[in-house]
């Protein structure tokens, strides 16, 4: 590793420290938005190298403590902890972006705290996950942890944007939204590493099999093109990161003609929100990600490539 990029911030120090590892963090760091300003390559620096310090610049907005120094972290503003390529943080990012948030809201990566499972990290959020919402602390307390995507994304549109809320659908409409994002959040993500981390086969392909079963059961709560009909929820919210993480995943490294095979609800549903500013805003930062990972060979390496290719396993569930 050259000493030029490595003596730029802790964020970037992080980044080119784990840059070897396969891991979901590292990779989610090194990815790049469509919209990011292009900055001079730094000399002797890889071209994902490249991207991850200038996403890692992009997104450090905020004033953060120095990583791994061990000082609590003092957030001005409510500030999101999350980095591009996190599926579960693009609802939340969503409502940023649609929105209008990104002045009222910081946005930093788990690097600038020195880490998902450093102790100042976890002094704030136990779980040492993301994404993350830390608001500033209440009169001499400390800052709050909201935790869990789909909690900060309905506390971001309670209190910056509440039109964007349930209060005008009906009980019935509000069961079906949230329906839709329990889907997500308990059968689907717990078992979407099955399409990027190394694992066992028969356990890989009982996830793949159960993703494609859990699409199925996705469509039929679709009216068309949104989940409700001709407006947009919080359920499409929830759902479109996984759409777009499976569109770009499957065909390419599990042999799925498409994902919306025998799902046109849920294709209109996709095609519907990229026509949304922050839909499109969300597909190029996942998208970029996952073209950054394809680049360094990240299916092979984990080892997707080789059991994809033992037909003993049911891959092509569509
Ligand atoms: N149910 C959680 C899941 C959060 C989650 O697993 N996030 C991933 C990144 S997208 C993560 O933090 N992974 C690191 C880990 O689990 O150690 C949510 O919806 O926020």
């Amino acid at each position: 590793m050259s000493a030029g990029p490595l003596s730029l911030s802790c964020a970037e120090r992080h980044i080119a420290r784990v840059s070897t590892e396969p891991s979901f963090s590292l990779s989610c760091s090194a990815q790049l938005s469509r919209q990011v300003v292009r900055l001079s390559p730094v000399p002797g620096t890889s071209a994902p190298q490249a991207r991850a310090l200038r996403v890692s610049r992009r997104m450090r907005k905020a004033p953060v403590c120095e990583s791994g120094n061990g000082a609590a972290f003092v957030p001005k503003k409510p500030t999101l902890v999350d980095i591009p390529v996190s599926y579960n943080g693009a609802k939340c990012r969503y409502i940023i972006y649609s929105a209008g948030l990104e002045d009222k809201i910081d946005t930093i990566s788990p690097a600038d705290l020195g880490g998902l499972k450093s102790p100042e990290y976890l002094a704030l959020n136990p779980q040492g996950k993301m994404p993350a919402l830390i608001l500033p602390a209440q009169s001499g307390g400390k800052p709050q942890c909201i935790a869990e995507s789909e909690v900060v994304l309905q506390y971001l549109i309670e209190k910056f944007c509440p039109e964007h809320g349930m209060g005008k659908l009906s009980s019935e409409q509000r069961a079906i939204v949230r329906q839709a994002a329990r889907v997500i959040d308990v059968y689907t993500t717990p078992i979407q590493a099955a399409s990027y981390r190394q694992m066992d086969p028969e356990v890989r392909a009982t996830n793949i099999k159960e993703l494609a079963r859990q699409l199925d059961i996705l469509e039929t709560y679709v009216e068309g093109p949104f989940v409700l009909g001709n407006d947009i929820s919080c359920a499409d919210i929830a759902i479109l990161p996984t759409l777009i993480w499976m569109n770009f995943i499957m065909p390419r490294f599990f042999g799925w003609k498409s994902i919306f095979s025998g799902r046109p609800k849920l294709q209109s549903l996709f095609e519907a929100m990229q026509k949304e500013p922050a839909g499109a805003k969300i597909n190029g930062e996942l998208e970029a990600a996952l073209s950054g990972w394809e680049e360094k060979g990240r299916w092979k390496d984990v080892g997707i490539t080789d059991q994809v290719a033992n037909t003993s396993f049911e891959w092509a569930c569509s």
